[in-house]
């Protein structure tokens, strides 16, 4: 069921735009850096900020991906783990910054299967993590290092992220389960 919408296209590419500065400045420039976009939806998000910072800084940076996907837990009922689906990173990551993109950061557990992913392909000079929702409820010591909005929910809640390259418009809406 509709709740309220969160974020027009407008809102989306301001919060893209900040996110891509933020990086830059964070960083001190582009050198070693490379996104890793977490499928689905984190890999357009980052292909955006790509495209951002080589308007802005005339860099071009390095696009890749991760495929996390849900594994119906063996141990316990009604209890889904993300897992590695595909750990192959196309691109070097040795002594790389690595920015992992995802749409929406929740418990965290996606994230730190990312991590596992990155640490398989070598070992970056850091990591960090660039989310467009963070919705709260970490059930891990994870955050990320650039949010575009912030969004109290209750669990009940699903927010839905749309991007024209999947869903062929920008929006973000709040349901309720
Ligand atoms: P996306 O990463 O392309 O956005 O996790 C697989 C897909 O299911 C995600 O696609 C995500 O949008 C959607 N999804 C919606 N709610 C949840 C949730 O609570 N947990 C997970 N893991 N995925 C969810
Ligand atoms: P986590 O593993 O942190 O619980 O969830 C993060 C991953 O699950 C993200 O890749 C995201 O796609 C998906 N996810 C979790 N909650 C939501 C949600 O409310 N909406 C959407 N669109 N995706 C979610
Ligand atoms: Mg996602």
């Amino acid at each position: 069921e509709f709740k309220a919408g969160l974020m027009d296209e407008k809102a989306i590419e301001r919060a893209l735009v900040r996110i891509s500065h933020e990086i830059v400045e964070k960083n001190k420039g582009t050198k070693d850096i490379v996104l890793v976009g977490i499928k689905r939806r984190g890999v357009p998000l980052a292909e955006r900020i790509q495209e951002n910072i080589r308007k802005f800084e005339d860099a071009e940076i390095p696009v890749s991906s991760v495929d996390i996907t849900l594994y119906r837990d063996d141990l316990e009922e009604d209890y889904e783990t993300p897992m590695i689906k595909n750990a192959q990173i196309d691109v070097p990551i040795k002594d790389k910054k690595v920015i992992l993109v995802d749409d929406v950061l929740y418990t965290g557990r996606t994230v730190r299967a990312a991590l596992d992913a990155v640490t398989e392909n070598g070992r970056p000079k850091s990591i960090q993590l660039a989310v467009l929702i963070d919705r709260g409820h970490r059930e891990l010591p994870i955050r990320a290092d650039y949010v575009g909005k912030n969004v109290p929910t209750s669990r009940n809640e699903l927010i839905k992220v749309m991007l024209e390259e999947v869903d062929g418009r920008n929006a973000v809406d709040i349901f309720i389960k």
